[in-house]
């Protein structure tokens, strides 16, 4: 097939692998400026490559003009996660949805491979709009958490190192790195409310550190210099103090002082 063709067949997939990686990180920023924890941790993307592809027909025998038809990867969305239990929430999430439709699903997660690798993988079909009208397109969304992600990477990279024939003793240690993968992912969701406190704790004072700080930028332009300083100072005593009841206490008056300004300026 020429270039030009590939490029035609692989543009509508681009487009889907860029909507959905915008739409998952959007659904990050929704629930961290909520101040409310969220199960994607990160988004990943890519369309297959050509060379890839073609290695992939090969190897099942497909005819390189049906592969749009029967390799349902080419586009692909990996979510990673940082505890086990947050995949089945993102799994929900995704099947929840009104612009994909699962059509199939596998849990390498309960059931693992042979090797090792563990993850929970989506096809979805979704609709993109081209110049050319509307295409319905397969992805294949993976979730996993950093430490499945972590195993896979290498793995993989030993794949290609051993060109699909990884020595025994190289196998065994990957299956052993996947035991400890297992036991750490147990030991991170045994903790797991206290992480997730912390970690909220954090997004909500950085989410009213930003309100404080956009409000006392937009008080230059209407209060005076000295209330100005004084504002910042009483600021950064209460941040140092690290009391977060407190900074939200700080957060309130200033907007109350805010709008006392925007009214008088609109009298
Ligand atoms: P790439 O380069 O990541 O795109 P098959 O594709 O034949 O393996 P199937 O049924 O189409 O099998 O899909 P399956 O088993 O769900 O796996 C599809 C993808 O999952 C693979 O795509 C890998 O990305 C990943 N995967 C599956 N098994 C393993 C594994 O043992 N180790 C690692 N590291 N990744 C795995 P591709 O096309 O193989 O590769």
């Amino acid at each position: 097939m020429e270039i030009q063709m590939w490029k035609e067949i692989l543009t509508p997939y681009e487009l889907a692998v860029e909507e959905l990686q915008l739409k998952f990180n959007h659904m990050i920023k929704e629930y961290r400026q909520a101040g409310i924890y969220s199960p994607i941790e990160q988004v990943l993307g890519r369309v297959k490559s050509i060379s890839s592809i073609i290695q992939k027909a090969q190897k099942r025998n497909i005819d390189i003009d049906k592969i749009e038809e029967n390799l349902f990867d080419i586009a692909g969305i990996r979510l990673i996660c940082q505890f086990t239990d947050d995949i089945y929430n993102v799994v929900n999430l995704i099947k929840n949805r009104s612009d994909m439709e699962v059509i199939s699903e596998k849990d390498y997660v309960k059931n693992i491979k042979e090797s090792g690798y563990r993850s929970y993988h989506i096809i979805v079909k979704y609709k993109v709009e081209t110049v050319k009208g509307t295409k319905i397109i397969p992805v294949e969304i993976q979730i996993r958490t950093l430490g499945m992600n972590f195993w896979a990477i290498i793995e993989h990279s030993l794949q290609y190192k051993y060109d699909g024939n990884i020595p025994e003793h190289v196998k065994s240690r990957l299956s052993a790195a996947s035991d400890a993968i297992i036991t750490l992912d147990n030991e991170m969701s045994s903790i797991h409310d206290e992480i997730i406190d912390a970690q909220n704790f954090v997004t909500i004072k950085a989410n009213i550190v930003t309100e404080i700080l956009t409000t006392i930028q937009s008080l230059y332009k209407v209060a005076n210099k000295q209330e100005i300083i004084s504002i910042q100072d009483e600021f950064y005593e209460i941040y140092q103090n690290g009391d977060l009841a407190k900074l939200q206490r700080f957060a309130r008056q200033l907007d109350i002082m805010a709008e006392d300004y925007r009214a008088q300026t609109i009298q």
